[in-house]
């Protein structure tokens, strides 16, 4: 193998070798597992249930490029009195409305290039099954116990509220604003009154499990101000999964959706493929649900022997125009109108790849951001249509007038070398702490300073020859690099750059950290012009 090709794919090449000619076994060093909420099944998928899922799917691309074993699980919740309720609206089952739902969450997710492994829904048998053992262990291990209740209900947060929380809202609830209904029955009570001591003793012992801090602190203070035990059971609805040992009951919607994470790789079925995967989870969410996954969740695992969750990355709210987006405030947005652009809206089409980036890219993971329309419209030209789409554009023509279409190769004392080793650095470190943001924002700068090397040189004044070559060298192996680390963000047009610039298989199908190495680029390759890849929109 010609040294340049050395860790890059260049067709019939599938081993990865480090510069230097050192093997890279492509046995995975490490695994990841990273979950989704698994959605409610009485509302169609809109922008917020997307900015959640490209998260994952971005740092599960992310950790698939760095050559670890990955899992990316997301899914429906299914269960419970919310849908029933539509359900009977619509006048349909609530397993014709879980189907119909759960199939939209599907399409969606396809039209997004969301790459799950797995994608769970809770009226799946082998759900009822986990659910079962998970919540039988913690009966035998005498954390559950039957009591009469009553109180105040919130049947869209499928939550009961103490009084407390009821008359400091004047008997609405917390978080939809909607009167709190009155609730009577007898209920599997879980005792995480006995867990305040555990728990705090956990996060104790696992600073960085909640993320980011601020989040960690309301989780924390959720658990000082002491924990009640809760109800887990119904009977007022038959729309869930029986309690094993007393099937008149059905488990509280939560219990249920929660234990999803463990289904997936096995619980109760297959302790040698859980095994495998847990507790290294990477589980990210919204803030709405935070005392369900911050709390309730580790206590559940505590109280049935099992580890909790390795890591809960917590996120704000995407806001559309200062409020959080809800049916009843028809403030909702549904990522075809952006992908493919909506005119009766005004909206325009972004395609996937924009679409990704925008909710990657402008709101830092862990505060509340407004979504904005012309925010994302502004961005997407700056970043994409200038930045990147102008880089690939620009070399390509140049590369077409004076170089007869044929990409040379990099220097190696490239000045830009150094700036690619400082961003794939500061790139790698925001992925790893969550920040696709900050990444982006990283990779960005090797895009502007190729830009601005460009300029400076102005390869297109001069004759042909050396000079002319080093700068387009340099450039197309920026185009390379950058093909690589924005591959989680930009699955199709990184795809679609690393053919143009002659290379063939994948930006994705890459190793990091070999593949971030400055030089790679062989040079010799047929460089392609092609349409703009993001044009300008207005
Ligand atoms: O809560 N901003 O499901 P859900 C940011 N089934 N994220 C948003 C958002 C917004 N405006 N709107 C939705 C449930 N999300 C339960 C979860 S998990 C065991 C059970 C995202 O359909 C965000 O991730 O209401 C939020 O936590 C989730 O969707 C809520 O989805």
């Amino acid at each position: 193998m010609n040294d340049h090709l050395q860790g890059i794919q260049t067709g019939d090449a599938t081993t990865t070798e480090a510069p230097g000619g050192v093997s890279v076994p492509d046995v995975p060093s490490q695994r990841f597992y990273v979950t989704t909420p698994i959605y409610y099944v009485n509302d169609i998928p809109h922008i917020g249930h997307a900015y959640t899922t490209v998260i994952a799917d971005a740092l599960a691309r992310w950790h698939r490029l760095l050559g670890e074993e990955t899992f990316f699980l997301t899914g429906t919740d299914e269960h419970g009195l919310k849908i029933q309720r539509v359900a009977a609206a619509n006048g349909i089952s609530p397993q014709e409305q879980a189907d119909r739902t759960s199939e939209r969450f599907r399409e969606v997710w396809k039209l997004l290039d969301i790459s799950n492994d797995d994608f769970i829904r809770t009226t799946e048998p082998r759900h009822t099954r986990s659910v079962q053992a998970l919540l039988q262990q913690i009966h035998d291990n005498g954390y559950i116990q039957k009591r009469r209740y009553s109180g105040p209900y919130c049947v869209a947060c499928e939550a009961y509220y103490s009084d407390a929380e009821s008359q400091e809202h004047g008997g609405n609830c917390p978080v939809h604003g909607t009167p709190l209904e009155h609730f009577e029955e007898d209920n599997y009570f879980f005792k995480l009154s006995e867990f305040t001591q555990p728990l705090l003793e956990w996060y104790e012992a696992n600073p960085h499990a909640v993320q980011p801090e601020g989040k960690r602190n309301e989780a924390l203070g959720l658990i000082r101000q002491g924990l009640e035990d809760i109800s887990i059971s119904r009977t007022s609805i038959s729309w869930g999964i029986p309690v094993p040992w007393d099937p008149g009951h059905v488990f509280y919607v939560w219990y249920d959706a929660l234990t999803n994470y463990i289904t997936a790789i096995g619980y109760g079925a297959d302790p040698e493929r859980f095994e495998t995967w847990w507790p290294s989870v990477h589980h990210l969410l919204g803030k709405d649900i935070l005392r369900f996954h911050c709390v309730y969740w580790p206590a559940m695992l505590l109280a049935a022997g099992v580890e909790p969750p390795h890591q809960l990355n917590v996120h704000g709210y995407l806001l559309v125009g200062g409020k959080k987006m809800s049916k009843t405030r028809l403030n909702q947005i549904f990522p075809a109108d952006l992908v493919n652009g909506n005119e009766k809206l005004g909206f325009a089409a972004f395609g996937v790849d924009g679409f990704r980036y925008q909710f990657l890219r402008d709101n830092p993971f862990g505060p509340d951001g407004d979504f904005s329309y012309e925010g994302m419209l502004t961005r997407y030209n700056a970043d994409l249509a200038n930045n990147l789409g102008n880089l690939l554009s620009r070399v390509a023509t140049v590369v077409a007038s004076k170089c007869g279409g044929i990409g040379p190769a990099p220097q190696i004392a490239s000045p830009l070398a150094q700036v690619a080793k400082e961003v794939y650095d500061e790139t790698a470190a925001a992925w790893a702490a969550t920040a696709p943001s900050r990444a982006l924002e990283a990779t960005w700068r090797l895009i502007r300073e190729a830009n601005s090397h460009l300029e400076a040189h102005e390869p297109w004044k001069l004759d042909p020859g050396p000079a002319v070559d080093a700068v387009l060298g340099d450039a197309l192996e920026v185009l390379r690099i950058v093909a690589v680390l924005a591959s989680p963000a930009l699955p199709t047009t990184t795809a679609e750059i690393w053919q143009r610039i002659g290379l063939s298989g994948t930006a994705a199908e890459q190793r990091l950290p070999e593949a971030a190495s400055w030089g790679l680029y062989p040079g010799g390759l047929r460089v392609t012009k092609g349409a703009a890849l993001f044009p300008r929109l207005s």
